[in-house]
C-alpha cells in the first residue's frame, strides 16, 4: 500500500529534512573521487526511492495531486489568451523556474500555441547568474513581482518553489494568491513536511511561513490550492538544495507540463486548434494520466541510473582535474549549447553562495547567451546584454574575452547535447584553440552525439545514459506524441547532466577544502535561512551552544569582539553586512573553538587558508590528520 505516511501535526518545529545532515555523506570530505561519486549517487537515489516513511514521488496521493495540477495547466494552455502559468523561486529554485518557463514556451511555440509560461526569480534577472539571496527574505518584494507579471491575466496557475518551504518571498506571493482566488490557483512546491515549516516572525509582515502554509492546506481540501511536497531526503552537502532539490523540482515540473500537453490533442492544422478538447480528455482519463506521470518518473530514473556506471571513470578524472584547477587558483569553465549550456550556467552560479567562491572560479557560457531566451521581456533588466559578444553568459563572450587568458591551470568542460553539424563544427574549432592552452579538457555528451565527428584526442569524454526504446514506447502508449517523446528524451538526459555538473563543482570544492564532514563551511550568510544555517554549522563544528555560535558569527560579521551594540540589530541589516564580508563562518568556527580574539582568528585563518585543514588542526593534534 503506497499511501503517504507523513508524520502528523502537532505543529511542532523540528529540524527540516532539507537542513539535516545526510548520514550517507558524513565522510564525503575524506572520500576519494570515485567514492564521492558513489556517495552523491546514494544521496540522489532518495529522489526516487524516498526517505524514511515520508511521502515519496511515486506515492498515489502525490501522483494524483500532480495530475490535478497538470489538468489545470492544460486548461490554461488551451485558453491562454488571458491565462498564464507563473513559476517563481529564489536562487536555484528561481533558475529552475526560468529554465522550465523558457523550455515550455519554446515547446508551445513549436506546437503553434501561444506562450503562456512566465517566471519570477527573487532579485530579478541578475539572480539568474549571480548570488542575490537577500530578496528571498521579502514577502513584499515577492508580491510586487507577482502583481507585475500577472497584470492583465484573468486566470493564473501560480507555482511557488521553495525546496525548504522556507522562502518568505514565496510566502508573500502565495498569500497574495490566496487573497485573489478568483484569479489564482496557488501551488507550493518543496521538500519538507508542513509541520517542519518555520513559525518565526518575518520582519515587516504579520504572517509566518507556517500560517501561510496552513491556510493553503485548508484550501487544498476544497481543490483551491495544492501543496506538492514529496520528501527526497537530506542533501549530500547539508542544506545544499541546489543539488537534488533543484533536480527533483525540474523533474516534477516537466512531468506536470508534459502530461498537461498530452491532454491536448493538437490538430496538425493550426486553424483547428479551437477544437482542442482538453476538458474531455482530462475528465475521462485520470488514471491514464497518473500512469503517464509514473512512467515519466521512471524515465528520469532510468537515465539518471544508467549514467552513473557509464560515466563514473571519466567523470572521476574530470572532477580530479577541476579540483586541481581550483586548488592551483585556476578556473573551471563550462561551455555548452542549448539547455545543456544553460544548466552549466546554473551550476556555476550556485558556487559563490554555497562555497564562498569567487564568481570567476567556476563559470558557465551558453551558445547565444541568456538574452534570446527571455520568456517575459518585461522582467529582463539591462544586466543581460543583447549583443552576444557583450553578454558575459555567452559562448561568443567566452571566445572573445575568456579564451585568450586560459592557462594550463584551467579546466574547460564542453557540454554537447545533440547530433548537430553546426555544434560539431564550432566545437572542433574551439577544441583546437583550447588544447593549445590547457590539457584539462572535458566533453560531456549525450548518446545522440556522434563522437567520430569530433576531434577528441586527449579530452576526457563523459558519456551520459540514454532512454531505452521500451521506455519511449511506454510513454507514447501513455499519450505522448513523438514530438513530446523527443522532449522527454532531452529532459531526462538533462537531469543526468545536472547531476554530473553538481558532482564536478562539489567535488572540486571538496578538493579545495571548502567542505568539512558534509557541511559547507564557507557559505555566504546572505539571507535569514543561510544565517541560521551558518550558526548551526558553527555550533556543530565547534560543539558549542547555538547562543555561543551566534555570538561568534556576529563577531565574525562585524569583525569586533565587542558586539554588545549589535544585539538589537534587525536580521535584515545583519544579512546586508554579512553578505559582503569574506570567510564569516570559518572565522566564527575558529573563534568558537579557540576562544580567541577576532584579530587572532583572522591571523590563524591567514596562516591556514584551507578551511578544512585549518579546522582539523584546531580539532585534532596534527599527527592524526589524514
Ligand atoms: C532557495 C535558495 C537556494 C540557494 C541557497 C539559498 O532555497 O536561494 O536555491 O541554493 O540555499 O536558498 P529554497 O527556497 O528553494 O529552499
Amino acid at each position: 500500500m503506497d499511501s503517504p505516511k507523513q508524520v502528523p501535526p502537532p505543529w511542532k518545529a523540528e529540524r527540516p529534512v532539507t537542513e539535516l545532515s545526510n548520514r550517507k555523506s558524513e565522510n564525503i570530505d575524506t572520500a576519494t573521487v570515485p567514492e564521492i561519486i558513489n556517495i552523491l549517487h546514494d544521496c540522489e537515489e532518495e529522489m526516487f526511492i524516498g526517505w524514511q516513511n515520508y511521502q515519496r514521488l511515486h506515492d498515489k496521493d502525490f501522483v494524483k495531486k500532480l495530475s490535478e495540477v497538470s489538468k489545470y495547466a492544460a486548461a490554461l494552455i488551451k485558453n491562454s489568451a488571458d491565462s498564464a502559468i507563473i513559476l517563481s523561486g529564489c536562487g536555484t529554485s528561481g533558475r529552475i523556474a526560468f529554465f522550465i518557463a523558457t523550455k515550455m514556451n519554446s515547446l508551445l511555440r513549436e506546437r503553434g500555441l501561444p506562450q503562456c509560461f512566465g517566471y519570477i526569480i527573487a532579485g530579478g534577472d541578475r539572480a539568474l547568474t549571480h548570488s542575490v539571496e537577500a530578496f528571498e527574505d521579502s514577502p513584499g518584494a515577492g508580491k510586487d513581482e507577482l502583481i507585475k507579471v500577472a497584470k492583465g491575466k484573468r486566470k493564473i496557475l501560480f507555482i511557488g518553489i521553495s525546496c525548504g518551504l522556507s522562502a518568505p518571498f514565496i510566502a508573500g506571493q502565495l498569500h497574495h494568491c490566496m487573497s485573489h482566488l478568483d484569479t489564482f490557483l496557488p501551488v507550493l512546491l518543496g521538500f519538507n513536511t508542513i509541520h517542519m515549516v518555520r513559525d518565526r516572525t518575518i520582519e515587516g509582515w504579520d504572517h509566518t511561513l507556517l500560517t501561510v502554509t496552513k491556510h493553503l492546506m485548508l484550501l487544498e481540501s476544497s481543490g483551491q490550492g495544492y501543496i506538492l511536497n514529496p520528501i527526497v531526503g537530506p542533501e549530500a552537502i547539508t542544506g545544499s538544495s541546489r543539488m537534488k532539490g533543484g533536480g527533483v523540482t525540474k523533474l516534477i515540473l516537466e512531468t506536470c507540463f508534459l502530461t498537461a500537453l498530452s491532454y491536448l490533442s493538437v490538430s496538425s492544422d493550426p486553424k483547428d486548434n479551437d477544437e482542442i478538447n482538453a476538458d474531455k480528455d482530462a475528465a475521462n482519463d485520470s488514471s491514464k494520466q497518473e500512469k503517464l506521470i509514473t512512467s515519466l518518473f521512471e524515465c528520469y530514473k532510468q537515465v539518471w541510473e544508467t549514467s552513473y556506471p557509464t560515466s563514473k571513470e571519466q567523470l572521476s578524472k574530470l572532477i580530479e582535474q577541476a579540483g586541481k584547477s581550483l586548488l592551483d587558483n585556476g578556473h573551471v569553465y563550462y561551455a555548452g549549447w542549448d539547455t545543456w549550456g544553460l544548466l552549466g550556467l546554473v551550476d556555476a552560479s550556485e558556487c559563490p553562495p554555497t562555497f564562498g567562491s569567487d564568481f570567476d572560479d567556476i563559470r558557465g557560457f551558453l551558445k547565444g547567451g541568456l538574452a534570446p531566451l527571455e520568456s517575459f521581456p518585461q522582467t529582463m533588466n539591462a544586466a543581460v546584454g543583447q549583443d552576444p559578444l557583450e553578454d558575459e553568459t555567452s559562448l561568443e563572450f567566452f571566445k572573445k574575452s575568456v579564451l585568450p587568458s586560459i592557462t594550463a591551470k584551467d579546466t574547460v568542460v564542453f557540454l554537447v547535447p545533440s547530433n548537430d553539424a553546426n555544434i560539431y563544427h564550432e566545437l572542433n574549432i574551439l577544441l583546437k584553440s583550447v588544447m593549445q592552452k590547457t590539457q584539462h579538457i572535458g566533453v560531456i555528451s549525450s548518446l545522440l552525439v556522434d563522437e567520430t565527428q569530433l576531434d577528441l584526442k586527449s579530452c576526457t569524454v563523459v558519456p551520459l545514459g540514454h532512454l531505452k526504446e521500451e521506455m519511449i514506447n511506454k510513454i507514447q502508449d501513455g499519450g505522448l506524441d513523438s514530438e513530446l517523446g523527443n522532449v522527454v528524451v532531452k529532459s531526462v538526459s538533462e537531469l543526468a547532466l545536472k547531476s554530473a555538473l553538481n558532482a564536478i563543482s562539489t567535488g572540486a570544492h571538496i578538493a579545495k577544502g571548502k567542505v568539512y564532514q558534509n557541511y559547507m563551511v564557507d557559505l555566504k550568510l546572505s539571507n535569514s535561512k543561510l544565517l541560521e544555517r551558518g550558526i548551526g554549522i558553527v555550533s556543530r563544528c565547534a560543539e558549542c551552544s547555538k547562543e555561543f555560535a551566534r555570538d561568534a558569527v556576529m563577531r565574525a560579521i562585524y569583525r569586533t569582539d565587542d558586539i554588545a551594540s549589535f544585539r538589537d540589530t534587525p536580521v535584515s541589516s545583519i544579512i546586508q553586512t554579512a553578505g559582503n564580508v569574506e570567510r564569516v563562518v570559518p572565522i566564527a568556527i575558529i573563534l568558537a573553538i579557540k576562544g580567541c580574539t577576532v584579530r587572532e582568528a583572522l591571523d590563524h585563518q591567514e596562516r591556514a587558508p584551507v578551511i578544512r585543514t585549518s579546522l582539523l588542526n584546531l580539532l585534532q593534534p596534527p599527527s592524526t590528520i589524514s
